[in-house]
């Protein structure tokens, strides 16, 4: 059969990043870096709240559609300082290590995994570039 000649066939690219296979993005940074202005911005109306178990620090998490894609978004509560690591620090990146999951030396110690979701696939740090040096 003939095409019309102002038909174009545009190939998709597969595998489309969709249902299983879609990607969890965490957004990460220092207090006041502009994490929940980038996560209000693309995301959608589903909103999920939660808190990071053993701790009163509050993520947010939602679905975003990147074209024929689709991500998880989560605005993870503000990492303060690597250095010195106070307590929820710790447990903001026990998520971006394990997720839901806990380590096997980690069983004995109370208390669930920090979040009922899987760790990120992508970690996109959210930084002030009027402050670049603290903030890295
Ligand atoms: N000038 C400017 N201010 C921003 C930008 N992003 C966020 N802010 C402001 O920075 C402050 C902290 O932002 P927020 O998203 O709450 O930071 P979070 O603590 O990382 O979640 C707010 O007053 C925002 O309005 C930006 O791109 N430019
Ligand atoms: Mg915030």
């Amino acid at each position: 059969m003939k095409t019309a000649p102002h038909a174009t066939a545009i190939p998709l690219r597969t595998p489309l990043f969709r249902g299983e296979r879609r990607l969890r993005i965490a957004l990460v940074g220092m207090p006041n870096s502009g994490k929940s202005t980038l996560f209000q911005a693309v995301s959608s109306t589903s909103i999920r709240t939660g808190e990071l178990a053993g701790t009163h620090r509050a993520y947010g998490e939602c679905a975003v559609q990147i074209g024929l894609d689709e991500a998880r978004v989560i605005d993870l509560p503000s990492i303060h300082s690597l250095h010195h690591l106070e307590h929820d620090d710790r447990v903001t990146l026990q998520y971006l290590l394990w997720g839901d999951d806990l380590p096997p030396v980690s069983v004995h110690e109370p208390g669930g995994p920090p979040a009922p979701f899987s760790p990120p696939d992508v970690i996109i740090q959210v930084v002030d570039a009027t402050s670049l040096e603290r903030h890295l």
